[in-house]
This record gives structure tokens, sequence and C-alpha cells, in this order.
């Protein structure tokens, strides 16, 4: 294989909107002199947001991790309590917990998809549980029925970690109406970005008031300062590239569609190769493309075909591998599961994210199924 034409090609990159629609909107935004602490672009994007989403309560975030933050001050939390989460995700789930000053506890995750196993979550609950933290990681919703349940019957807050699932639908229900509260990441690797940024979302509009307080350092009006907020705010700038990046995201998540079914189509029919499940009643953020890699029946490790990729510029990722349990500062701490090991401890070393994204060419996925298959053949457009 000769691969020297071709640039690197990493597992994102960002949507970015037409530069002269961004000079415009900096030229209004130049022109109006109020470029930050919620001005009429943010406003307006919030509301488009709110559309999108389907959700009475969309409130920006300079990023994924501040929202998180704020979601879990937002129902004053027992101080010190346990919130359970996955270790399958990025580290600000479980930092955003720490953080806080809670305690997180590690559940397991499911075979089928890699989100929080609920059986697990429940064996996990102790009196000084106040919290699930879920994440509907690669874009794969929780089992979030099932959590719901378990939220109800012991009286816990049900918080999404919705960063890889923008725009999400499920049973024809938005992803951001889930359980009492979500966030999502706006960050440049994201479907949809404002370079750097992030949203709260909740099914309740009167959480709106309480957000918009902790997002602002808890300033109630020029005298009061009532919560212990912190600066959320995203500035005018990443407003007006939100505003933009909701009329073209619909176009790259179409292409990433197709790009799924590319891959697919030569992954399916290969032992010891899973792919994402993608069902029919779930309409997919399109943020990621895992695989999961069993070398007893692939032949090959995930270490092997990341390697391999990398020797041809391609940069897939091994997300989320280490895993949260793996980091240092949560070094030790249990993983709760209905194993006798706890199957994120095997899973970890077979996963792999292919890069995902609309710059990702026929020359790529040839090379990418070459890698996979251990031959050469061609995919035309
Ligand atoms: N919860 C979950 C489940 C999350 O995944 C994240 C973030 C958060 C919460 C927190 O949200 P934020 O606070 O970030 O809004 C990246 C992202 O920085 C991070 O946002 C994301 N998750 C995580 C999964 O991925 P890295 O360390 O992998 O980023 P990096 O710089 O290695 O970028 C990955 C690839 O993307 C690069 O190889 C090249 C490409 N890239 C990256 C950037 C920044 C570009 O092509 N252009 C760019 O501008 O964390």
């Amino acid at each position: 294989m000769n691969n020297e034409n071709l640039q690197p090609l990493y597992v994102s990159s960002p949507m970015l909107p037409n530069i002269d629609d961004v000079t415009s909107y900096i030229q209004e935004i130049w022109d109006s002199k109020y470029v930050t602490n919620n001005g009429p672009m943010n406003q307006k994007f919030e509301k488009k947001l709110e559309e999108v989403l389907n959700v009475p309560t969309a409130l920006t975030f300079n990023n994924g991790t501040i929202a998180l933050l704020v979601a879990l001050k937002m129902f004053n939390l027992k101080p010190g309590s346990e919130i359970i989460t996955t270790p399958m995700t990025f580290a600000a789930t479980a930092h955003a917990i720490s953080w806080n000053g809670f305690v997180p506890v590690f559940a397991d995750v499911l075979e089928k998809d890699l989100t929080i196993d609920p059986k697990a979550v429940e064996k996990a609950i102790t009196k000084n549980t106040s919290a699930i933290l879920a994440t509907h990681v690669y874009g794969s919703i929780c089992d979030y029925e099932a959590l719901e349940d378990i939220a109800q019957k012991y009286g816990l807050k049900l918080i999404f970690d919705a960063a890889h699932a923008f725009a999400a639908e499920i049973n024809g229900r938005s992803v951001a109406s889930l359980g009492d509260a979500s966030i999502f990441s706006f960050h440049a690797t994201k479907l949809f970005n404002t370079l750097e940024g992030g949203a709260l979302t909740s099914p309740n509009l009167k959480d709106k008031e309480i957000v918009q307080l902790l997002r602002n350092f808890g300033i109630k009006n020029e005298e009061e300062v009532t919560h212990v907020g912190i600066n959320g705010k995203i500035n005018e700038v990443q407003a007006a590239i939100g505003l933009l990046n909701l009329e073209i995201f619909e176009e790259e998540r179409a292409k990433r569609k197709e790009l799924r079914e590319k891959y697919s189509s030569f992954l399916n029919d290969l032992p010891g190769i899973t792919m994402q499940p993608n069902p029919k009643e779930f309409k997919n953020s399109e943020q990621y493309f895992p695989v999961v890699i069993d070398k007893e029946k692939f032949g090959r490790s995930r270490d092997e075909i990341y390697e391999a990729l990398k020797k041809e510029n391609i940069f897939a990722r091994k997300y989320f591998h280490p895993i949260c349990t793996d980091f240092e500062p949560y070094k030790g701490y249990d993983i709760v599961s209905t194993c006798a090991t706890p199957y994120v401890e095997k899973v970890k070393h077979e996963v792999l994210c292919l890069p995902f994204h609309s710059g990702v060419k026929n020359s790529h996925i040839n090379i990418i199924k070459s890698i996979f298959i251990g031959c050469k053949s061609t995919i035309m457009n």
C-alpha cells in the first residue's frame, strides 16, 4: 500500500460553516459591541436549539464539562453523596462528580452497546446514593426506561451525559428530554460544534431559572448573588457559529450515515467484529463509529489494527481506553458488575473508533477495508 499522497486522517474533523457567513455574523457582533453575557446571538441560538432538540429548556455553555458541573449542582444533591456512573466514558464525566465533591461509583456496561448496565446500577445503590449519571456512549442510547424506573424506585436523580448524542431520537423521543437533565458537548470533535461549547437541557421549563443562575455566577440581579455559580457562558461568536452550524449539521449527519453503511458493508461479514447496534426506532446522532474486535475470533487484536492504520496515516482512537478506573484519581475504585469480572475490563482492550466524518473518502475506506480484510478491493461512489 502506498499512502504517501494521503493527508493524515483523524477520528474526527470539525464541521465548519462557510467563512463568509461567519464574517458577516462577526461584523454584526462588532457593530453591536455586545460580545458575551447572553447577548442577542446567544438568545437566538438557544431558541433554535430548543426547537431542534424539542425541549423547553436548552441553555448553552462554554463547554460540555461546565454544563456537567452545573447539571450535578442544580438539584441540591446531598453533599458528599454517591453518584453512579460508567467507567466507559470520557474523563470529564467522572471528574464532574468528583469536582462537585460527590463520590463516583462505577457500574459495568452492557455487552450489546457499551452503555451502563441498569442491573449493575441497581446493585451499586446504597443509602448514600443520590443520582445516576449515565453516558450515551458513542451515541448509543442508554436503556433509559430501566434507568428511569430505578431512579424513581430509589428516589434518585437521573442525569444523562449526552455529549455524543446531539439530535438523537429514540422511539420518536428527543434524547434531550430524557431523565431529569442532559448535557451536550459542542466541542470541535462533535457532530454539531461551536468550536468549544455545550448545552444543558431539561424536560422542565422551571429548570431554566436555576440553570441560568448557576451559569452566571449565581447572580440574580445587580445587588444579589443567591447561588454558588460558575462562569459557564458562551460568547457571541460561538453563538453565531452555533446558529450557522445548526443549518448544516443534518447534511453532515447524512454523509456520516452513508459512511456507516460503507463501513458496515465490509465489516458485517467479518467474524469477531461487532458494530454499534443501530435499531430502527433509533435516530442516530452519527457521532462515532466504534467497532469491537475480538482477537480470538478475528485473528488480530484491536491494537494491531490501530497500529496498521497508523502506518497508513489513519488515526483511529481507542476511546475510551484507558477507562476512568485506570486513571490515577480513580485507581482502586471498584466496578460494580453482575459478572465475576466486569465486562468493561475485557472490552476496553477491544474497542476502536474509526474515522467518522465527511472528510473520509473512498480512498481511505479502501485502505481501512484492506487492513481489516487483509486484501485489496475497491469501493466506488
Ligand atoms: N462527556 C463526554 C462523554 C465526552 O466525550 C466529552 C468530551 C465531555 C463530556 C466533555 O465535553 P467538552 O468539555 O469537551 O465539551 C476529544 C474532545 O476534546 C472532547 O471534547 C471529547 N469529549 C473527547 C471524546 O474527544 P481528545 O483528547 O481525544 O481530543 P484530540 O485533540 O485528540 O482530538 C481528536 C482528534 O480530532 C484529533 O486527532 C484531530 C481531530 N481534531 C481535533 C481538534 C481539537 C481536529 O481535526 N480539529 C480540531 O480542532 O478529546
